[in-house]
Parts: structure tokens; sequence; C-alpha cells
């Protein structure tokens, strides 16, 4: 139906008007983005049917991918070219008059992510359903997504993402698969049949409803699912017409604080703090993800015992680790196994990766918080956590110090990692230099104790959503070359290599990049009103906000440059347009007060017409998964410039190197991994090494006075933050000068500014040389195959799931 042109045409004109009672001529932006997602969901649903049913009937195991985030940002023309129908219907849409990028344009981004952990798991649905694995997404259906970025007066201001106010095409609500999920009350115990029983009272109640969404596998049929859960209140608990005003205000309550639970995505500000929505949150999820996996289970396979054999249960961080004591729950209270047999069940079922080794990031939970409304799951965390420690001590007999490291409660709280570390039977790292710290400094208690568990998957991206689909314009001339072996298999694009001297290859590379810059050139003049030289260097830094990735060093670099060049406006340069994208966290101060010192930089230089031919600075508004995939294809730097160790991966990195940019950064996460790759002459590396900055971090030993004190240019950038025109127009930035000087600099900006310098001055010279650069470009290209989620996910596959 939709696989050839006039049949398409055929059918989209009638669900148009079946849908929306009107014609193609009539027709707005978003009644024909709906009548388009109607007729795919449709043509998706038959290969749904059917991979549900060979999954069923070959009865082969399968992976559920927990996670609080998943970062999808638009599906239609990821759906549209995995089912091999973009080219119909964009021509056939063309011939009735619709541009399909405007109609790709009318979708919301599914924002349900804060960034790099909620993107992978995007990725990796998308590289599970295109290797034909059966693996599944299990994540919560946030009303509203990780809120929009309004900058007002160069500060950030937060508005609420409806991104569901339209309805969402991609969903299925299957009410008949709702589980109901239990908060608060107390436990009594009881002996039945001289067994131990645990009775729950005077719970609240939660109805979780699914619903699903699609994940259409690359040209191969497959289609696995998403199942995102949202909370809804169980209307039979009262009777509606006999009720007091009193019991009225309590629905009403009950409502709200029910439907409250999947309101929001919470954003990531980096410093944990008790609130309770977001444990519910967190429960809310497990449970019925794991309610509805055994029943699925025993429907098929009848008994509980064969559940590893059958199911794979990953904890994308420790965010849905309370899996642990929910499936033990199960297992014990409804399933009345012995906590030997369950326990024996649930740590052959559940792995978890690690992301981060931020100490402010590492999760805990009150217990008083916990046993409140947990009551149940808190008393089987007791229970794990005692046996547990019976056993440190046992084998290890006056080991305090191990011990103390890893119990799982202390101090009043339930820290999350320790019990995922023992509840699960693979703990893995996302790159190699991130495993290591985690293995040697972090959890090196855990892994003395478990060094089985113990092991590394490099992150990845999928090549289809960040060349395929984002550089379209590349993909064509890299499969004119070596042909399309490499969609399917991405490392195929080492042939690249052969080609890094081809005087129009190489043409051709620069070619695309200049229209892909003309592209951002464009967006940037609608959005910010500012005209870009796109000859000029795109230089860019798009993430979160964050202290450790330094966007103050990026800052502190242009203030600097800027002296330089009102000093001697004949420096040899190549002209720079810095660009700049990051949402910091509603509550983190510091990060908020970053994003204003970026414009109030811009706003300065932008102005000063004597400079402004040479040096540029623009920061774009609402950084989300669908503006990456317009920057990073125009980008010539990118900036990855976390202080070493504390970036645990990055996957930013990974896009630019398969879009041709080059990596400017330091020995960090998977850059490390991408020098290797790609080799020194191909990558600008600076700075300190994790080592050096983890031993700084033990011994001491910096002074970032020091640095003040011998290098005049950072004493001038630094006086500018509090004196002169840079401080005038904000007050000042006062907390971003203590920070650096007052608290001694902790992510050591100061200390690694003058190599930083020299790097860019490196890559800026670099660039002069065209031929040389896209040679870089073209390297980069080719070894990029290897940061593909198809690698990754093929490794966690064999390596940790085992899955075929
Ligand atoms: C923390 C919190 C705490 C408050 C509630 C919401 C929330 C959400 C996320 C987080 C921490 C997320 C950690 C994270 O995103 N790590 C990133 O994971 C990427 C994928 O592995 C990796 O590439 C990045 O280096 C790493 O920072």
């Amino acid at each position: 139906m939709l696989t050839n042109k006039e049949e398409f045409k055929q059918v989209f004109q009638k669900r148009l008007v079946a849908l929306h009672g009107t014609e193609v001529q009539e027709a707005t932006t978003q009644e024909i983005y709906k009548t388009l997602g109607s007729l795919v969901r449709e043509y998706i649903s038959e290969n749904w049917i059917n991979t549900n049913a060979s999954y069923k009937k070959s009865g082969v195991k399968q992976v559920y991918y927990f996670s609080l985030e998943f970062l999808l940002g638009r599906l239609m023309g990821s759906n549209l070219l995995n089912l091999d129908i973009y080219n119909v219907c964009k021509e056939g849409l063309l011939e009735l008059g619709i541009d399909l990028d405007d109609i790709e344009e009318a979708e919301p981004d599914a924002g349900l992510g804060n960034g790099g952990l909620g993107r992978l798991a995007a990725c990796f649905l998308d590289s599970l359903a295109s290797l034909e694995l059966p693996g599944h997404g299990c994540g919560i259906r946030y009303k509203y997504g990780l809120f929009e970025q309004k900058i007002i007066n160069g500060y950030q201001v937060e508005l609420p993402d409806n991104w569901l106010k339209e309805g969402n095409v991609w969903e299925i609500r299957k009410s008949d698969k709702a589980v109901e999920v239990k908060f608060g009350g107390y436990v009594t115990t009881e002996q039945v049949d001289g067994r131990l029983s645990f009775l729950h009272h005077n719970y609240e109640k939660v109805l979780a409803v699914p619903y699903d969404m699609p994940v259409v596998g690359y040209k191969n049929e497959v289609v696995n699912t998403l199942r995102l859960w949202s909370a809804e209140t169980i209307i039979g608990n009262f009777d509606a017409y006999s009720i007091s005003t009193h019991d009225q205000r309590k629905i009403i309550e009950y409502k709200r604080s029910t439907e409250a639970i999947t309101e929001f995505l919470y954003p990531d500000d980096s410093h944990i703090e008790g609130r309770t929505l977001r444990l519910k949150q967190q429960y809310f999820l497990v449970s019925a993800g794991i309610q509805s996996i055994l029943h699925n289970h025993k429907k098929h396979h009848h008994d509980v015992y064969s559940l590893p054999e059958n199911v794979a249960i990953h904890v994308n961080d420790t965010h849905p680790v309370l899996a642990v004591p929910e499936l033990m729950r199960i297992l014990l209270d409804d399933e009345l196994l012995s906590w030997d047999d369950a326990w024996e069940i649930m740590t052959k079922t559940i792995s978890y990766t690690n992301h981060t080794t931020l100490a402010e990031a590492l999760e805990t939970w009150p217990v008083d918080l916990m046993r409140s409304l947990l009551p149940r799951v808190f008393m089987i965390i007791e229970e794990i956590n005692r046996r547990f420690c019976q056993q440190v001590w046992a084998d290890n007999p006056g080991n305090w110090e191990l011990l103390r490291s890893v119990e799982i409660i202390r101090d009043g709280v339930v820290r999350m990692a320790n019990l995922a570390i023992v509840g699960s039977y693979s703990v893995n790292g996302v790159a190699q230099v991130h495993t290591e710290i985690i293995k040697k400094r972090e959890m090196k208690h855990f892994y003395q104790y478990f060094p089985e568990k113990f092991n590394n998957k490099t992150n990845g991206i999928t090549h289809r959503r960040w060349l395929l689909r984002a550089n379209p314009l590349l993909a064509n001339v890299i499969t004119e070359l070596i042909g399309s072996d490499w969609i399917k298999n991405p490392t195929e694009l080492q042939q690249l290599s052969k080609y890094v001297k081809d005087a129009s290859f190489q043409e051709q590379i620069r070619s695309i990049k200049h229209n892909n810059k003309l592209n951002l050139a464009k967006i940037i003049s609608k959005e910010c009103g500012l005209t870009v030289d796109v000859g000029s260097i795109f230089d860019v830094q798009i993430k979160r906000l964050h202290a450790y990735k330094r966007q103050v060093l990026n800052v502190l670099h242009i203030m600097d440059l800027y002296n330089r060049l009102k000093e001697d406006p004949t420096i040899d340069m190549p002209p720079r347009t810095f660009i700049f994208g990051a949402k910091a966290a509603p509550s983190y101060h510091f990060a908020k007060k970053v994003i204003k010192l970026i414009n109030t930089v811009a706003s300065i230089i932008n102005n000063d017409k004597y400079i402004n031919d040479k040096l540029k600075v623009v920061f774009l508004e609402n950084y989300r998964v669908s503006m990456a995939e317009v920057i990073i294809p125009a980008t010539d730097i990118s900036e990855q410039i976390s202080t070493a160790s504390k970036e645990a991966s990055g996957t930013g990195n990974m896009k630019f190197m398969m879009n041709g940019a080059i990596t400017l950064g330091t020995l960090d996460g998977a850059n490390i991994e991408i020098e290797e790759a790609v080799g020194d002459d191909n990558i600008f590396i600076f700075g300190l090494t994790p080592n050096e900055v983890l031993n700084y971090h033990q011994v001491g030993g910096y002074s970032s006075w020091d640095m003040y004190n011998t290098h005049p240019r950072i004493r001038k950038v630094m006086e500018q933050l509090i004196t002169g025109e840079v401080a005038q127009q904000a007050g000042d930035f006062k907390d971003i000068y203590d920070s650096l000087l007052i608290d001694n600099d902790e992510y050591f900006v100061l200390k690694d500014f003058i190599p930083y310098v020299d790097a860019q001055l490196k890559a800026g010279q670099a660039y002069m040389n065209q031929n040389k650069w896209t040679q870089m470009a073209i390297e980069n290209i080719a070894q990029s195959g290897k940061f593909s989620s198809d690698r990754t996910i093929k490794e966690y596959a064999s390596e940790i799931w085992r899955i075929r």
C-alpha cells in the first residue's frame, strides 16, 4: 500500500478525508502529519503482529531494557527510512504539492530524557530491532518531557513541554494490559501452612496503563515494542453517586496525586535530593514492567524457575534498580518461592549499567522515605543487605573497610548502586576508561569481591539516524563510492580510508559540509537574527550544561581570543563561529549563570563591528534531538572538553566524528577510543590525563591561584568576569569567578586553559590547509563504524544478555 507511489497518493487522500474531512489543498500541516502517521502506523502493524507472533512461537529469550528515559526525538523520518518507504512517500507527497521536510517538522520531539543516558536508550532500541534481536524498551509515558528552554535577556527560562497536546500518532493504548501498583500502607506477617506470609494493608492503588510504541528495524520487517506506562486512578474504588463532599475532595486529591506520578520527567541536576515523587516514578515503572513481564512469561512458559532462560532485564543506571527487590517480592510473596530460589532466579535475570562516577550523582534514598512509601520492598532490601553483609563478613572476617563500603544501607540511606551491584549478574561501564575507574577506584571493593561481574561496553550511536537520516548528502556520496553495505555493517566505512587523498571525493566532502553549514546558517539567521559566515570554522559545543563539561573553558577561550583580536586585529586566523546549545537543570544556579555568560559574551562580540567578521558567538535556544540532527552535520570542530575522568563516555563525540567533524577534546570517556581509532594526527587532544586529575583529587597540590598569577591572559579574562564590560552587562559573574579561584577550580579549568588555547590554535592552523583538513575529516568518518550502537548492542547481546 505504501510501496507504490500512485497507490500511496490515493490512500493518503482518502485517509485525509476520513480523518479530517478535508482535501490536500485545504489541509493544515498538522492534519497532513497525522494522516501520514496514521497510514505509516497501519503499515507497521502487520509486521508488529508478525514479529510478536514469531517471538512467541520460537520461545526465544527476550530482553527488556528498563529506563526512566527514552530520548527518542522525532520518529516519522526514521520510521519511513527503516520501513524503506521514504522515497515513495516523499515523491508521492511532492506530487500532491507537499514537502515531506515540512511535515517532519510538524512532529514534536519526544523529549523523554535528559541527555546521553536517555538518547543511548533510544539508539539501543533502534539497533536491537535492526539487528533482529528480541529486545524491548520499558519506560514512562511522561505527560511533559524535558522542559522547553527560552532565552530571555540572556537567561534561561523553562516552559512545560506539552508534547502530547496534539496526540501521539505512534502509540497504542493497551487498557487490557493494565496492572495495579501499590504504595504506602503497612505490612503484617502471618503463618499460613507453616510458611510466614506477608500481608500488605491500607495501601493506595494506582493503575498502570501501557502505551505501546513500535520500534521499527531497518528494512527487515522486525518491529519491537517500547512500552511506556501511564498512571491512572482506579475508578472502581469509589461509588460515584453516594459520596459525600468530603469524599469528593478525597477523590480529587487521589486523582491528582496519582496522575502526578507520570506527569513530568525530572531534570538531571546532578544533586540528588530525596523527592518522593521521583521515587514513586521509579517504583511505578519497575513494578508495572515486572508484573507484565512475569504475566507474559507464565502464560508461555508456565513456571517461574525458567525465567532466566527466557528473560533478561537490564537496568539503565540505578534509576530502575528497585527491579531487584520488586522481582524478589513477587517471587516470594506471590509465587511463594523460598528466598534462595527467588534470589537465584533474580540474580540470573538482572544486569546493570553504570553511567557516571560523579559522587554527587550516585543515587541514595532516605530509609524513612523508602520504608513509608514501599514498606514491603524496603523489608526485602533490608534482608538482602543483612544476608549480603553476613556473607561478606564470613568471607573477610574483620575487614571493616570492605564492609563499610559495600553495605547497601548505611547512614540512614539506601545506596542504589550497591543494591544494583549485589542484585545483578553483570555490571558494566560505558567506555574503557570509565570501566577502569569503576573497577580500580569508585567501586574497587565490589570489584575485588565480585571481579567476574564487571565488564565494559563502550557506548555507540545509531548510524541510521545520525548519518543516513541526518546527513543524506554524505550518506549518498559514501554509498556511491563504496556501495551500501556500510548501512548494514558500519565498519565497512573503513573502506573510505583508501580515498582520503582522492581529490574528487575530498571536493565532494567539502561541498557537502558547505551545504550543511548553509542549512544551519539559515536556522541561526531565523532563530537568532544573526548572519554567520559559512566560510568560518563552525566550532560547536552542544550538550547539557554541567560544570564538569566545562562550557566555561570554551567561553574563557573566546574571551581571550577576542582580547587578542582587539589588541591586534590583523592576526592571521580563520574566522570562527562558536555555537552553543545547552539546557541547564532549573535549580542548577551555576549552570544558569554560564548560559548568561555565553549570551553576554555573544552580545558583546556580535555587536563589535571591528571584530565580528572574524568572530561570532551563537547560543541556540532549546537544544534537543531534532536540533542536533541539523547542527552535527554542519560542524567542523567538535568540542569534547570535559575534565578528564568525569565524562563516562559521551556519545555526541561519536555523532560528530561520523559526520566528519574533528574532535578537540580531553583524554576522557570515549574520546580516548576515538583517538585510538583515528590516530593522533586526526584529533586535537589537550589537557590533564584522567590519572593526573584523580591524583590531584587524592593528594592535592593544585592551586588555581598559581595559574592566575603566572598567566597574564588568564588574569585578564578572570578580571573581566567581575569588572568591565562583561560584568556590567549582567550584574557580574562572581559565582563563576569564585568557583574558579576562591573554591580552587574543582574541574581544573584554569589548569587546562593554556593547553586548550594551544590546541585551538593548532586546530585553526590546520583548518587553513583545507586539503589536509578534509583528509582528517574523511579518516574520522572512515573509523566511526566502531561507534555504531550496532556494535555495542551485539556485545550486550552476546556477552551479557545471551540472546540471539
Ligand atoms: C541523574 C538524575 C538525578 C535526578 C533525577 C533525574 C536524573 C537523570 C539522570 C541522572 C544521571 C544521568 C547520568 C548520565 O546521563 N550519564 C551519561 O550517560 C551517557 C550514556 O552512557 C554517557 O555518554 C555520559 O558520559 C554520561 O554522563
